[in-house]
């Protein structure tokens, strides 16, 4: 109703609106600066096709020529939302495109980001920023060795998404994204691109607390998953265990100026053993399905910290040797 009133009133048909609309679509596209997605994998899908469905340019990385033939004959990235499939035709390349990237999302994992990033250093424009989506601590350091021109914006987020297939992910658990600079508090002015994506975020000047409180997390939790193959909430039965663990990652987060991040920590575990406790861990996930884990960016870095600090925290090195030993009996990298 109100809909046909302003339609009568700026004398406008349905037919100019949309057309109008569509104009203020590509004139946004023009003028702003484009998405470089690097990884077409979960989250990789999940940022572009929402920043895409939003009027944002985007273009997607592959790795090389073959899957850029793959990914032109899918016709695009596929988004499951609601049980609803929808395909965004939104342009692809490979790291040896020529056009200069200015914004670039990280979304692969930690383990590859280095080496991606390095390859499209050269591409970088002067004031180029890159956002990283990895989980666990280590890889973004080592992503802003390889460009120490860039501003690098970390990420931490509770948003879920899993691939169905090539080029096709599903939207499986709506969550927050934390982004941050330690380096400088300043939010960019690329986060209304977010906002007008759908795209639930908060700038957050304690970033590196998120994502200790986050590694702190995943340490309490997944490994303990994959030794007792169970879900989150089978740790419910492994409760001194799971303490232990948490006494002395609080005292790691102490140690490397990060109280805020020890704050409550086991409480923290158990209320989300409790709340996902009929989930799989990613890490379980990871080896299950026969995948490289992220060991070295989680329990790995911990217990690589502690060593620097020369702080002995036992059963978090014995819980590491006990992984380790278990993804080699698997097949499975422990790097
Ligand atoms: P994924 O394995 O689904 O996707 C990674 C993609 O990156 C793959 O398609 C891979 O081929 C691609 N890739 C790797 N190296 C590349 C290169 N050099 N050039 C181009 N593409 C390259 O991983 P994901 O689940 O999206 O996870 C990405 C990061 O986000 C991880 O650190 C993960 O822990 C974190 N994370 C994931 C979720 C989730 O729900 N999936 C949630 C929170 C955090
Ligand atoms: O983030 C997680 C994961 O599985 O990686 C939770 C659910 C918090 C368990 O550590």
């Amino acid at each position: 109703m109100r809909l046909k009133s302003a339609l009568i009133i700026t004398g406008l048909s349905h037919h100019s609106l949309r057309a109008s609309h569509a104009r203020v679509k590509q004139s946004k596209k023009l003028m702003s600066t484009t998405w470089h997605v690097l990884g077409a994998g979960s989250l990789g899908t999940l940022w572009a096709t929402r920043l895409a469905r939003a009027g944002s340019p985007v273009r997607l990385i592959v790795r090389d020529a073959a899957r850029l033939q793959a990914y032109q004959a899918a016709g695009g990235l596929t988004l499951v939302e609601h049980g609803e499939a929808k395909t965004y035709d939104i342009p692809g390349e490979t790291a040896d495109s020529s056009e200069p990237i200015n914004r670039l999302l990280v979304a692969c994992k930690a383990y590859d980001a280095e080496q991606a990033v390095a390859r499209l250093a050269p591409r970088l424009g002067p004031n180029a920023e890159l956002i990283l989506l990895q989980n666990g601590l280590g890889s973004q350091d080592g992503v802003a060795a390889q460009v120490p021109q860039a501003r690098c914006i970390s990420a931490s987020s509770t948003e879920g998404a899993f691939r169905e297939g090539d080029w096709r992910v599903v939207f499986a658990g709506h969550g927050y994204t934390w982004l941050g600079d330690a380096g400088h508090p300043v939010a960019p002015i690329w986060l209304e691109d977010l906002s007008a994506a759908g795209i639930p975020h908060e700038w957050s000047t304690d970033i590196l607390t998120r994502l200790w409180r986050k590694l702190a997390l995943n340490c309490a939790i997944n490994p303990l998953t994959v030794l007792h193959d169970c879900r989150n909430g089978g740790l419910q039965e492994h409760h001194c265990e799971v303490a232990t663990l948490c006494v002395e990652l609080s005292e790691l987060l102490e140690r490397c100026g990060q109280p805020a991040a020890a704050e409550n920590l086991q409480q923290e575990v158990e209320r989300v053993i409790h709340a996902t406790s009929a989930n799989y861990s990613s890490m379980y996930q990871d080896v299950a399905n026969q995948r490289r884990t992220e060991i070295s960016y989680l329990l790995g870095h911990a217990c690589k910290v502690a060593a620097r600090h020369q702080l002995n925290l036992p059963h978090l090195n014995q819980l590491e040797q006990r992984l380790i030993t278990h993804l080699h009996s698997l097949g499975l990298p422990s790097d």
